[in-house]
């Protein structure tokens, strides 16, 4: 057998491959050799590169095409697709932009198109989109992520950016050896740290975490599933109701004040705006104390384990840990602001392995060791409009345009939108409520999607337009979080007339006339060397030429010599390396936020209660916990071998307590329905004592793949449950753990998964 580094490199998400390709097809997968723990997501691809889930041709609704945009917009779903050459399908695109641009504005154009896409900094799907449409006229945009928009928008107002510490996180080196308990609220749940976006050279999370443990470090995972944990680190789990952990944080601080084991040198050197927090905590503001005893009532957690905890805390050198999906419920702003506080009051922000981290629940890069790199990108272009919707506001920006709505201290209105077009995202995997989203989405005129497979949002498109995967170009992999730079190889050829996105786009541009302002006469090469030059202009150290690079595959941009402590600089010294807060310190009460009076989000963090949670859990008794799947990355894959290895019966598994099993005479293995008035679906039981009683887990990520349009999801996509509602007119980011539910036994004879089953295509003669 040949040297598998002779092998060429591609990269993903989930990590860097070598390739082995047979007559002009990838075949086979094999983890990079500087990566010592290889995510098996990867070869998830090989058995659908070609066949019945890949779209290989220009597709058209078969009304939008014969009685042109907007017609019998319910059928979107269930109509057949009339396969087109890419000439007519670019001819009708153009036509439809053109119009909609005369007669609307292009406003109307919603392209905020959000999702992930796949790695390589060129053939970025919706960059290519976003930079085509500000080549004619522009479009309406999104802001935020479906990650942490609570925290996009709140952090800043605190610590005067969010993304800056998830890229200077405390690495686990300075975790390792100096930090003696490690509070996770969400865990550490391994199976979410084989993703980076963007990139992963070497998985580091699991030896990370064993490290720390082997060096004295003792974990304590606060949330719903044991499992967030491994088992191995011999964590305490604490499985308080999910929601309550800013009560938790109120509580915890309440103890810190009455016991006075607060840091207030910390508070008054670093911070402002204590005094306004600790007069809420105490209940001098509002005459509620809350104590321990008051968030043992809300969180169902002892107000002993509560106290106990903050003492330690205090006693010891803590990492104070939020997953990401805290700030994914309703109030998601609150969490992340009361750990902030919290931390702060533990005097620990800017130590060795103390202090705050956001999310080493979710990616690998949080907690590895990396310089943070400035990677050239494809240029969007200027913008002719800078018209936004906070991401998550999708449907009801179809539902209410012209409709006022408040985000982030401005007022804002919701354009009248008449396209809608994705390229690298899928809403029916990621919006909440997607019932409710499939009423909205009859209100565009048109409806275009960029794919390479059969998802439900290119089912439910008008124009479906065969991209390529990123097996099928050459492309560079680099991120701001991971120190291998990846020259990606093309190792197997597009099938059929699948294009990549550049030349979609290119195309379209051309029939519009814009095809030199699209292209700015380069093609993939010369966008490579560009966006490869930019990199190496802005790099600490000097990086190969692109030709040196090539050859070696890869290339490590070396991290900085000394582990990485979130805000050391800060710390060190507050007035050289102020923060980027209108005080210059921590806003611990930020008058910026007070200004803009909401009440759902007001000047300091708070205790708001979330929507739906146990605590008034009438009519459906359990918390829907949607959490990331650990075969795949979101919808991705899905369809692919890995994927339907962990399916149970070819549907999503579901985690059901004993006891919420058995009150319902549920058994392992069981097909259940979930349900609750916004929808329902299908899953096949596990029964588990390492899930609070009273939760329910599904991860996200299975095809929507509903009876009939509204109806029960046969396969398990557990959005046709979740809310869709804002965090807070503050962040309005998506708030898809907040969620109550209830299952059953499924009787009767199930009906049959088609969520990989292709649409009718029909052929015109
Ligand atoms: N209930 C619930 N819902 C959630 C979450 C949750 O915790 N619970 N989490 C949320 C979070 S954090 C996120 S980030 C979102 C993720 O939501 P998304 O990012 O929208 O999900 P993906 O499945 O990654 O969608 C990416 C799509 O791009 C396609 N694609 C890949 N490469 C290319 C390409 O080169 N060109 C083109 N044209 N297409 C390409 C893929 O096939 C896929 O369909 O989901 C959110 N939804
Ligand atoms: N394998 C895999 N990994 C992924 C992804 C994927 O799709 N697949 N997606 C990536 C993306 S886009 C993102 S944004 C990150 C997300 O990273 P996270 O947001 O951290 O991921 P989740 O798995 O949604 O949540 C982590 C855990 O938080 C716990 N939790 C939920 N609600 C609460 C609560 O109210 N309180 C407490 N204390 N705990 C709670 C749940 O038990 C859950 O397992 O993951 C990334 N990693
Ligand atoms: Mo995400």
């Amino acid at each position: 057998m040949s040297d598998p580094t002779n092998l060429p490199l591609t990269a993903n998400h989930w990590g860097t491959y070598r390739v082995r390709s047979e007559e002009g097809q990838a075949v086979e997968m094999l983890g990079f050799e500087h990566d010592p723990d290889p995510s098996p997501i990867g070869s998830g691809i090989l058995d659908v590169q070609t066949g019945p889930t890949r779209i290989t041709e220009p597709m058209i609704r078969e009304s939008w095409l014969e009685s042109g945009p907007g017609s019998n917009n319910e059928k979107r779903g269930q109509e057949p697709f009339i396969a087109v050459p890419w000439e007519t399908a670019n001819r009708l695109i153009a036509d439809d932009i053109t119009r909609i641009s005369r007669d609307y504005g292009n406003a109307s154009i919603y392209a905020g198109c959000y999702g992930w896409a796949s790695a390589g900094r060129f053939h970025h799907a919706p960059s290519q989109l976003k930079r085509f449409l500000n080549t004619v006229g522009g479009y309406t945009n999104s802001f935020g992520t479906y990650s942490f928009a609570a925290a996009e928008a709140m952090v800043p107002h605190i610590l005067g950016s969010f993304r800056d510490f998830i890229a200077t996180t405390t690495s686990w080196e300075s975790i390792e050896g100096n930090c003696d308990l490690f509070v996770a609220f969400g865990g550490v749940p391994v199976k979410n740290g084989q993703i980076e976006s963007g990139a992963v050279g070497a998985h580091v999370q699991k030896k990370g975490l064993r490290a720390a443990h082997a060096a004295g470090t003792h974990f304590i995972n606060i949330g719903p599933l044991r499992s967030d944990m491994m088992d191995e680190l011999g964590a305490e789990w604490l499985a308080p109701r999910p929601g309550t952990d800013p009560a938790i944080l109120m509580a915890l601080a309440h103890t810190l004040i009455t016991e006075n084991l607060h840091d207030e040198a910390f508070l008054s050197r670093y911070t402002i705006g204590f005094e306004r927090f600790a007069a809420y905590v105490m209940g001098e503001s509002d005459g509620i104390v809350k104590d321990a005893d008051w968030a043992a009532s809300i969180a169902e957690l002892s107000a002993d384990t509560i106290t106990d905890l903050a003492r330690r805390m205090a006693a010891q050198r803590t990492m104070i840990s939020v997953a990401w999906s805290l700030t994914r419920q309703d109030h998601g702003e609150q969490a992340y602001w009361a750990a902030i506080t919290l931390a702060a009051m533990l005097g620990q922000i800017g130590t060795a392995g103390g202090g705050i981290g956001f999310g080493y629940s979710a990616e690998n890069s949080i907690g590895n060791h990396f310089t943070p790199l400035v990677a050239g990108s494809l240029l969007q272009g200027d913008k002719p409009i800078d018209n936004f919707i906070p991401v998550a506001r999708i449907t009801e920006m179809l539902e209410n345009p012209g409709g006022a709505f408040q985000f982030n201290g401005q007022d804002l209105t919701y354009p009248d939108t008449r396209m809608v077009w994705w390229a690298g995202g899928n809403p029916f995997h990621h919006h909440q409520d997607l019932n409710r989203m499939l009423r909205a989405w009859q209100k565009p005129e048109t409806i275009i999607t960029n794919e390479w497979c059969w998802t439900a949002m290119a089912r439910h498109s008008d124009i479906v337009l065969p991209a390529t995967t990123s097996l099928e170009r050459n492309d560079l992999a680099m991120t701001q979080r991971d120190p291998y730079i990846i020259a990606m190889s093309k190792v197997s050829e597009a099938p059929g007339d699948a294009r990549d996105d550049y030349d979609i786009f290119r195309g379209i541009a051309k029939q519009m006339g814009v095809e030199d302002t699209f292209t700015e006469g380069r093609d993939e090469a010369d966008w490579l060397r560009w966006i490869y030059d930019v990199t190496r202009q802005q790099a600490a150290v000097e990086l190969p030429t692109l030709k040196q690079l090539r050859k070696d595959g890869f290339f490590f941009y070396p991290p900085p010599e000394q582990p990485t402590a979130m805000l050391r600089e800060f710390v060190a010294d507050p007035v050289a390396n102020a923060l980027k807060t209108p005080s210059g310190k921590i806003e611990i009460f930020s008058e910026t936020v007070d200004s803009f009076g909401y009440d759902d989000c007001p000047g300091h963090a708070v205790w708001r209660e979330p929507v739906e949670w146990l605590g008034n859990a009438e009519k459906y008794p359990l918390h829907l916990i949607s959490n990331q799947p650990k075969d795949k990355l979101h919808s991705q894959l899905d369809h692919g071998a890995v994927s339907r290895k962990g399916k149970l019966k070819g549907r999503e598994p579901v985690t059901l307590h004993p006891e919420d099993a058995a009150a319902r005479g549920i058994n392992e293995g069981d097909i259940i329905r979930v349900f609750n008035d916004r929808g329902a679906c299908l899953g096949v039981v596990i029964i588990s004592d390492s899930i609070r009683q009273g939760v329910m887990q599904m991860s996200t990520g299975a095809w929507y793949d509903p009876i009939e349009p509204g109806g029960l999801c046969k396969h398990g996509n557990p959005n046709v449950l979740t809310i869709d509602k804002g965090t807070s007119r503050l962040g309005q980011g998506p708030i898809a753990h907040s969620c109550l539910v209830d299952v059953e036994r499924f009787e009767g004879e199930p009906p049959e998964v088609t969520a990989f089953v292709p649409p009718v295509i029909k052929r015109r003669s």
